[in-house]
């Protein structure tokens, strides 16, 4: 009797001392992205999206995988049966919380007008799901995809979409505000513009590709300035939650570091690959050397002063780090800003990212506390797909080794640098499930859980049992 009394005490205290801290416990959880993963593209009145008009108008996997493949089925998550299935999957994982994305296109279908209250109430019902099971939602309001009303009035070109996603962002904030405790503003804007819709423009544009870059930016900087505003409205309505925004991080080396050519490469795309992003968060400032390059090739590009001001007064509550591979940097004349670094590895091992190199991971959270004041950081992303067969189910198994090996290492450098006084919240594993990989469909997996694309059916692969037990052995 004493000593339960005594575990229920110390059980409370806890809960006391986290809550008095405006702490919860460290979160272990999977990620996905709504167009990735629902499917059901056209149930309970949602509007048409832009990756919708991309995969099936434009047939965008075309150009890279020589084949039309969509996400109008995907993995099925729209479907009660069917996540029911997979919240008992993230369950007997282990992990304590999941982080998806809400539709814009079906809560808003034509971006500005009419609420879809059936898409806010599908929601409702997912986040209070999750928490039956034990499962704290996080929540991402925008993962790269949008109302196609609102594309075509140009969409993030358009300085008029900030007040269209703060009136998105509203809605879903006022209705998913007390549950949820933890929203992402974004995700990625650099791979949004720069990579996905660069490897989209390629064949069709006749502008230069650091003309597109720079385009690019200027959405880059609006999404910015969005998150931003998204930030103070949040924290004016009192919720005591967290919001912050996700970017990706490839901390730079140069390929040859005898190179001088490459050396300064290096340097350069370090500055446009993050310290653009942690600089305009964190100090509402961009890197001169960045911001004169952007206007160089872009007249337009022109972030305001009354942008900078808000960037710089409104502080995010924590730094969302998708992180998967360093970049590898080699000066190349031909390439844009004369560099490469996408598909550059030398490593024996070859992830579809990039070179598997956890220590970067550890050295760049370090640098992060360093240089930016020790903010509170959340590994929204970490995973790899690898272009070998280790993917295949052989007997009802999927040993996919080099995914479990790589799982496991970068956890360790999380929790190495969680010891050193990185303030790290949070652990995501991209992703609990194979998925619709953007411009390359289905043949690029990352999942923890393995997806056969035509019945559904879910195997959990060696990666999944090996998560399963990091979790067990760090969740003190
Ligand atoms: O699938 C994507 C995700 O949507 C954004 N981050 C990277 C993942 C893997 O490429």
């Amino acid at each position: 009797m004493k000593k339960i009394i005594a575990t229920l005490s110390l059980i409370i205290l806890s809960g006391i001392a986290l809550k008095a801290q405006n702490q919860t416990p460290f979160l272990w959880g999977v990620a996905s992205a709504a167009y990735q993963v629902e499917g059901n593209y056209q149930a309970d009145g949602k509007g048409e999206s832009k990756w919708d008009f991309l995969t099936n108008k434009v047939g965008v996997t075309q150009f890279i995988i020589g084949k039309k493949e969509t996400g109008n089925v995907a993995i099925n998550m729209y479907d009660r049966t069917q996540y029911l299935k997979d919240i008992q999957l993230m369950k007997e994982l282990g992990v304590n919380s999941y982080r998806f994305s809400l539709d814009w296109s079906r809560i808003i279908p034509d971006g500005v007008g009419a609420v879809n209250e059936k898409a806010l109430a599908h929601y409702d019902l997912l986040i209070d799901d999750l928490k039956v099971a034990g499962i704290e939602p996080v929540v991402t309001l925008y993962h790269f995809d949008y109302p196609f009303a609102l594309v075509q009035k140009e969409g993030w070109g358009n300085p008029e979409m900030i007040n269209w996603y703060k009136n998105y962002a509203k809605i879903a904030l006022e209705r998913y505000g007390k549950k949820v405790k933890h929203f992402i503003t974004f995700n990625e804007p650099y791979i949004e513009f720069f990579v996905a819709e660069y490897l989209m423009n390629m064949e069709q544009s006749k502008e230069p590709a650091v003309t597109r870059f720079a385009r690019g930016m200027m959405k880059v900087h609006r999404e910015m300035v969005a998150s931003a505003e998204v930030i103070k409205m949040y924290h004016e309505m009192n919720l005591g939650g967290k919001i912050g925004m996700t970017f990706n991080f490839s901390p730079c080396s140069p390929l040859d570091p005898n190179n001088p050519n490459d050396v300064k490469a290096s340097a350069l795309q370090e500055k446009l690959l993050n310290t653009v992003f942690l600089d305009g968060y964190f100090k509402g400032t961009y890197p001169k050397e960045v911001l004169d390059m952007f206007t160089k090739y872009d007249p337009a590009f022109l972030p305001t002063a009354a942008d900078m001001k808000i960037l710089a007064a409104n502080k995010p509550d924590f730094l969302g780090v998708n992180f998967y591979a360093p970049a590898l940097v080699k000066y190349d004349a031909a390439e844009p800003f004369e560099m490469k670094w996408m598909d550059v590895n030398t490593d024996k091992v070859k992830s579809a990212n990039g070179p598997v190199r956890p220590e970067e991971l550890y050295k760049f959270l370090v640098k992060i506390k360093k240089e930016y004041n020790n903010p509170q950081i959340m590994i929204t992303e970490n995973g790899a797909s690898f272009k070998n067969n280790e993917d295949t189910v052989i007997s009802g198994k999927v040993n996919d080794v080099l995914r479990a090996d790589y799982i496991k290492r970068h956890i360790e450098a999380v929790v190495k640098a969680k010891k050193e006084g990185v303030r790290m919240i949070g652990y995501f594993a991209w992703s609990g499930w194979d998925n619709f990989e953007w411009v390359f469909g289905y043949t690029s997996r990352f999942g923890l859980i393995h997806v056969n694309f035509d019945t559904q059916e879910r195997i959990p692969k060696q990666s999944y049992f090996e998560y399963q037990k990091l979790i067990k052995e760090y969740k003190n």
